[in-house]
């Protein structure tokens, strides 16, 4: 199945079943609300906290009943398309062209472990590694983002993306934008040292050779940062060492408001959704200074992701 077969899609025109977004799309959002309730009752107090990869890398029992209810129920109404959850990810069973479901059911974990309100359940749907249709909604502010291939993405459902609409500035280059970015729970080795360093740069004075951004900001989830980069209230997010649940859903609100994604490592236009390097970019009007502000950001760069 090809992506094209699928954009807009209401039937069956073909040998295979033809997925039917707009109903996929409201059945994400039912289930972001469901998700949303169980992740709200965990406060104030938060049981089972644990580890995985490291220290950093925290999981809850929060984190599994979500993504257990999420895939009994996509299980369940969708039979034929595959599932690709976090905390069931198995790397003998890596992502493939066909129609999946991509899930996190608590982006932003450190985050909700600490009671720190920016933490969401992302929930995507991608064919042939493209994402179609993304739902991201964080219950503690109860804001809704959600988009299909070809119809727009929105805000709690009316508000269009980006907020501002067609009187969005122009980008005008790194030395006037806000940039999010990740620490991540890689804290040694290559990835880290690329992160840091340029992070360095991106702050440092242009007289010493940085970029000086307004600032940067680390808000703790992959996805809520691709929500806000689609809003238009951060212009860039570059991101190494995230999985396509993170990322999946947001990037179809991302680009159905008008920004892109690109590769996270310098020279490569054409992003993975799989590819855990990331580098997104806000809408423009005609797409002004888009193109500029990646390869600016790419130049300041220091090393590569091994990812
Ligand atoms: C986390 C993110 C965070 C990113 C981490 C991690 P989790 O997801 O969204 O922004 O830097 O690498 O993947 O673990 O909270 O679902």
């Amino acid at each position: 199945m090809t992506v094209d077969s699928v954009s807009g899609a209401q039937g069956v025109n073909s040998r295979e079943e033809t997925p039917n977004l707009q109903e996929i799309h409201d059945f994400l959002i039912d289930l972001a609300f469901k998700a949303g309730e169980t992740i709200t009752s965990a406060l104030p107090l938060i049981n089972g906290v644990g580890s995985k990869k490291n220290s950093s890398d925290l999981v809850t029992e929060y984190d599994r009943a979500v993504e257990q209810m999420v895939s009994t129920a996509l299980r369940e109404k969708y039979p034929q398309y595959k599932f690709h959850g976090e905390e069931t990810y198995n790397p003998a069973h890596p992502l493939t062209d066909d129609p999946t479901f991509i899930v996190d059911p608590i982006d932003g974990t450190v985050n909700f472990v600490h009671g720190f309100p920016n933490a969401c359940i992302s929930l995507g749907f991608a064919v042939s590694r493209t994402p179609v249709v993304g739902v991201v909604f964080n219950p503690f502010t109860q804001m809704l983002y959600s988009a299909m291939r070809g119809k727009g993405a929105y805000l709690n459902r009316t508000t269009k993306l980006p907020l501002k609409g067609a009187n969005i500035e122009p980008l005008r280059g790194l030395g006037n934008a806000l940039i999010g970015v990740e620490w991540g729970s890689d804290r040694s080795g290559k990835n880290w040292e690329t992160k840091i360093r340029t992070f360095e740069r991106l702050g440092k004075a242009r007289e010493d050779g940085g970029a000086m951004v307004h600032s940067m900001r680390s808000m703790g989830s992959a996805a809520l940062n691709l929500c806000a980069v689609a809003s238009g209230t951060l212009d860039l997010y570059w991101e190494g060492g995230c999985w396509a649940w993170d990322v999946c859903a947001g990037w179809v609100i991302l680009t159905e408001a008008g920004g892109i994604i690109v590769d996270g490592n310098p020279g490569n236009w054409d992003a993975k959704v799989d590819g855990r390097k990331y580098l997104a970019v806000r809408a423009s009007p005609d797409g002004e200074g888009q193109k500029e502000i990646i390869e600016e950001l790419w130049s300041h760069i220091q090393g590569k992701f091994e990812y």
